[in-house]
């Protein structure tokens, strides 16, 4: 039976993603928006002092300016209400707008607003809040978490605020627009214990060169690509969008990989190594496993991108 994207899922069935990632983001998002809110900034303080957060590229920022401006402008009461209509995914215009942004938008956005709290330019977090023992004990989750999978859960947090964009019947999506390839002077190339695969070494290559127009042509037309924590996205045009809206300057480190023949003549192979975010650089090394299947012609059908659950699934290459 020819593969469909559904079953290419399950393909090394036995790798141990980060379960603990989304658990997390399940508890979190029972909790109350004031809590939520408190307890994202409790957690960033504390990474704070073990790796710092780069300052978002000026264009990521200049998207959100004239919201951030009009939250400035407002006096402390109303910036709460702001930052809980937020947590809630109210249906306000500010809820809207930022529906509307790519996550990079959304990160910056935060981490303006967490600057100038700092700053006392915002509100703080109030004087007399007291953590419920709920909110106590998702924080101590997250302190438990390695640091690849704690910058994942504030990750997912922000993403998930604003309002639901399901329920707008149209808006525009707002992005960073797309910064051209790096010069091929510049470029590197991976090598992977194990693997000689062109498709795949290009894919690193490419990627790392944020050089999308090249990296697609490795997809089959109807092929797709599984985010962390997120379902296949399907189609040439959709992986594309998803690459220029959400894969810029990011540095892939692929250290090993097996290649093993599949059914039809396709060909499945799987590399661990680790993934850096330009928001971290160098300083958090997430643990990756990339599972691909590529058909008879050597493109891309399938590829799933796992966070995984520990330092010791690099070595797990069995099928
Ligand atoms: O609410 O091969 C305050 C793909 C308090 C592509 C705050 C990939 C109030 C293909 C502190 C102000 C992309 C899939 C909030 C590979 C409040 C591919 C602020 C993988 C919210 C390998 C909080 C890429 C702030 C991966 C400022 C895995 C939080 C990329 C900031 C992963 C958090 C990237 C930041 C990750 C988190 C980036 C900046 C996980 C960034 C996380």
């Amino acid at each position: 039976m020819p593969f469909t994207i559904d079953s290419a899922r399950s393909i090394f069935p036995n790798t141990l993603s980060a379960d603990a990632v989304p658990a997390t983001i399940a508890r979190f998002s029972q909790l109350n928006a004031e809590d939520q809110l408190a307890l994202i900034w409790f957690a960033y303080l504390e990474m704070g002092k073990a790796i710092t957060i780069a300052a978002p590229g000026a264009a990521s920022m200049q998207f959100a300016e004239p919201t951030l401006e009009e939250i400035r402008r407002m006096p402390f009461q109303q910036q709460s209400q702001v930052m809980c209509d937020l947590a809630n995914r109210a249906d306000t215009p500010i809820g809207r707008t930022y529906a509307s942004w790519s996550p990079n938008i959304k990160l910056g956005f935060w981490y303006r607003l967490g600057q100038w709290m700092e700053e006392g330019k915002v509100a703080p977090i109030p004087e007399g809040y007291k953590q419920s023992a709920n909110a106590s004990s998702v924080l101590q989750a997250i302190r438990n978490l390695e640091s690849g999978q704690q910058i994942t859960v504030l990750r997912n947090a922000v993403v998930d605020m604003g309002f639901d964009t399901s329920n707008m019947s149209s808006y525009q999506r707002v992005a960073e627009p797309v910064a051209p390839p790096k010069d091929m002077g510049q470029r590197t190339k991976v090598t992977i214990e194990g693997i000689d695969n062109p498709t795949v070494l290009s894919y690193m290559d490419n990627l790392n060169a944020n050089d999308f127009d090249a990296l697609i042509e490795l997809f089959v037309a109807d092929g797709a690509l599984q985010p962390p924590f997120r379902k296949p996205i399907v189609g040439k045009e959709s992986v594309l969008r998803f690459f220029r809206e959400e894969c810029q300057n990011l540095k892939l480190i692929p250290e090993r990989g097996v290649s093993e023949p599949a059914e039809d003549g396709f060909t499945q192979i799987k590399v661990t190594g680790k993934c850096q975010t330009p928001w971290f650089g160098a300083g958090v090394g997430m643990n990756i496993a990339w599972r691909f299947l590529l058909n008879p012609e050597g493109k891309i059908f399938f590829v799933a991108i796992d966070l995984l659950a520990s330092p010791k699934e690099l070595l797990n290459l069995a099928r």
